[in-house]
Formats: structure tokens, C-alpha cells, sequence
């Protein structure tokens, strides 16, 4: 005989083994600070359709990792392509997010033409404010009242604290950041403006950011926040010293965001390596120890790494108004191929295969604490 089968008896008895289920990593961290992620094309546009799911499921803000830059928005002088751009910004509000600009000016993955005339010869201050002009006008305008908020200049200071030699500096000195956040709030009056470096925890290099809001700040110009990536490895830099550059931002007036956060386990060809794009070595085998999966003990130090700065973060929170995450999961990290290309590494929140490291249960707890 078939025992009887009272599903509604079952249902009740399994609702009462069942674990309770942990809320997600948006709703635990819901009144403390967004947490965000940077999105590639593929993610936005429906192809990568996991980190998709895992993005919408578990962040409240969003950032794009390419197809904000100048170089693709504005590939040829006056012609621009927003195609992406415009998926990317519709995607954020479709999904309810707090939606980041990156970035408006940044000396990488500019157009060749910004700064040179058609002989290849700098362009004049006049010539090249003008161009960055129209350049901010045009994105920030276009997304007037959707887009949050905006990293108005990226990397201008190197890690000694002394100005990154670009050719924009070059041509433009000092006046280059100043001008930029000018024509950003101009475009738009209501959007945060940020500005946004690697290996902020250097002393050096926090001290020149804080001179720069200061400056920004004398000058009537508005400046909200500033972003620190946050691109960090198991050995750098200390929690103290990250923990000094946040105080010191908050001691000058403005938000802190960290706003590229990811941890490298692999071992570095150069020590604080921070993200310098030029920075780039040959593959080696030795430098690629994880490639057929991570050792307990690596994972666990990787864990703790992760959950002790997620702790200051929360510790600070009142200063604190955004976390985001260099990408969805680990296989979307750019770490697997900076600064060494065709590595395998485990610098996020979600494993490859989009599910949730221990560190976000840590980091659920930390919040309800
Ligand atoms: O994650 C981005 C990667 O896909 C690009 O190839 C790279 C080009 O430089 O830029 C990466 O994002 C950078 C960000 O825009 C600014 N800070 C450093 C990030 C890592 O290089």
C-alpha cells in the first residue's frame, strides 16, 4: 500500500529543516553604503547571461569597465557612439541600480586624436580644452539626472605624489583637473563628481589627493567624493594604511568611495603593483600556481583578507557611500591578465561559476552585527 501523502504536511515539515535562507549582499548592506559592480558589454547586452544574473541578484550599483571611455565614445573627433553606452545606462535602470560614470578624462584608453594635431604635433591648452570640453559636455549631458554620479579625472597622480606626466598634463599643467570638474558640473549640475586613483593607501599619494580637493574646494568647484580602487593583494597595503587614507579624504570634506575593489591571491612580479596600466610581464608558469583550482588554506587567507576590509569599510560607514567590485565574477576580473596576461585568479566575490564566496556570508553577518 502507498503511505498516504499529505503534501501540506511535508511542505510544513521541510519549511522547518530548511536553513534559513541568507538575504543577499544588496539587502544586508541596504542602509550602510551601495555595494556595485563594474559590467563588460557582454554582461549588459544579454550575452554573458550568469554574471548578468549574479550582478541584478546581489548589487545595487553598477559601473561600466570599458564602454564609458573616451575612446570608444568618441572614437573620431565629433563622432560619437553611444550605443553601448546608452545599453549599459538602460540596463542600471531597469535594474533599479545607483548608476556611475567611468570616466570622463583618464590619459589610458583615450582617442589618439585628443591630443595631437593632424602632423601628430601637441595641440595648444586652448585646442585641447575645448576638445575635453565637448567631450564632457556631450556624455554628461546625455545622461543628465541617470547617471549618479561621475569619475571626472582617473590616475592623474602617480604613487610619489607628484602629477602623472601625461600628455594631457603636458599640454594642460594643473589647470587639467580643475577645468575637468568645471565642465562636468556645467553638464550637469546634479551629478556627484569624484575623482579616482589606485594605491591610494600610499602616503604619498594621499596626501597630494587631499591637497587636490582642497584645491578643487578653494576654487568654488564641486567635488563629492574621492575613489580609491582598491586593486589589492594578499601583502599590500595594510588595512591600517588604507584605514588612514579614508580619514584623511573624510578630514578634507568629501565621501569615500572605493570603487574598483579586487584581491589578487597570485604572486606579484613587482611588489605594490597598484594598477598601473603600463606595468605589464611575461607569462611564467610559476607566476600561474592556481590554475587548476585554489588550495584550502589559500582561499581561507583569501577570505580573511577580504572580510577584514569589509570590515573597516562597514566600521566607516558613515563615510563610506559606495563598495564596488572590479567586475561579477572571478573570471571577469581583469587580474587574470594584468600584469601578467593568462593567469588564473580569484579576485572577487563569486566563483566562476557565479556562486557566492564564503566572504559574502561573512560579509551578511558583519552587516547585521
Ligand atoms: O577592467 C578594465 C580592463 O578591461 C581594461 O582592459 C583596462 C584597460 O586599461 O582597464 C580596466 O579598468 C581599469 C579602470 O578603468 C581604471 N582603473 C584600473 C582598472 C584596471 O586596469
Amino acid at each position: 500500500m502507498k503511505p498516504t501523502f499529505y503534501p501540506g504536511v511535508l511542505a510544513l515539515l521541510l519549511a522547518g529543516c530548511a536553513q534559513p535562507q541568507p538575504g543577499s549582499l544588496k539587502d544586508a548592506l541596504k542602509n550602510k553604503f551601495y555595494i556595485g559592480t563594474a559590467l563588460s558589454v557582454a554582461q549588459f547586452t544579454g550575452a554573458d547571461t550568469l554574471s548578468e544574473r549574479v550582478a541584478r541578484e546581489n548589487f545595487s550599483a553598477v559601473a561600466p569597465e570599458n564602454c564609458m571611455k573616451s575612446m570608444y565614445l568618441q572614437p573620431r573627433e565629433g563622432e560619437f557612439f553611444f550605443d553601448e553606452a546608452d545599453r549599459f545606462v538602460a540596463w542600471g535602470e531597469a535594474n533599479s541600480m545607483w548608476i556611475t560614470g567611468h570616466c570622463l578624462v583618464w590619459h589610458s584608453q583615450a582617442p589618439q586624436w585628443l591630443c595631437v594635431d593632424e602632423n601628430g604635433n601637441n595641440v595648444s591648452s586652448e585646442v585641447l580644452a575645448a576638445r575635453l570640453k565637448s567631450h564632457i559636455t556631450a556624455v554628461a549631458s546625455r545622461y543628465r539626472g541617470r547617471i549618479k554620479g561621475w569619475d571626472v579625472v582617473n590616475e592623474a597622480i602617480l604613487d610619489d605624489g607628484s602629477w602623472r606626466r601625461s600628455k594631457l598634463y603636458e599640454i594642460l599643467g594643473e589647470e587639467l583637473i580643475p577645468l575637468a570638474f568645471q565642465y562636468a558640473h556645467e553638464a550637469d549640475p546634479n551629478a556627484e563628481l569624484y575623482y579616482n586613483d589606485y594605491s591610494m593607501a600610499l602616503e604619498a599619494k594621499r596626501n597630494a589627493a587631499v591637497q587636490l580637493v582642497k584645491t578643487l574646494k578653494e576654487r568654488g568647484l564641486r567635488i563629492d567624493a574621492v575613489g580609491m580602487q582598491g586593486h589589492i593583494g594578499m601583502d599590500y597595503p595594510a588595512v591600517e594604511e588604507f584605514e588612514k587614507s579614508l580619514l584623511a579624504f573624510a578630514e578634507a570634506g568629501v565621501k569615500v568611495m572605493v570603487t574598483e575593489l579586487d584581491l589578487t591571491v597570485l604572486p606579484s612580479p613587482q611588489p605594490d603593483v597598484g594598477a598601473a596600466v603600463e606595468a605589464t610581464f611575461g607569462y611564467q608558469k610559476e607566476l600561474n600556481p592556481y590554475a587548476d583550482g585554489l588550495p584550502d588554506s589559500v582561499a581561507t587567507a583569501w577570505t580573511s583578507r577580504m572580510a577584514d576590509f569589509f570590515r573597516l569599510f562597514l566600521k566607516h560607514r558613515d563615510k563610506i557611500t559606495r563598495v564596488t567590485l572590479w567586475g561579477v565574477c572571478d573570471d571577469d576580473s581583469w587580474r587574470n591578465n594584468w600584469p601578467v596576461p593568462g593567469r588564473t585568479d580569484y579576485a572577487l566575490l563569486f566563483d566562476r561559476s557565479g556562486n557566492a564566496k564564503p566572504v559574502v556570508n561573512e560579509i551578511i553577518g558583519q552587516a547585521s552585527r
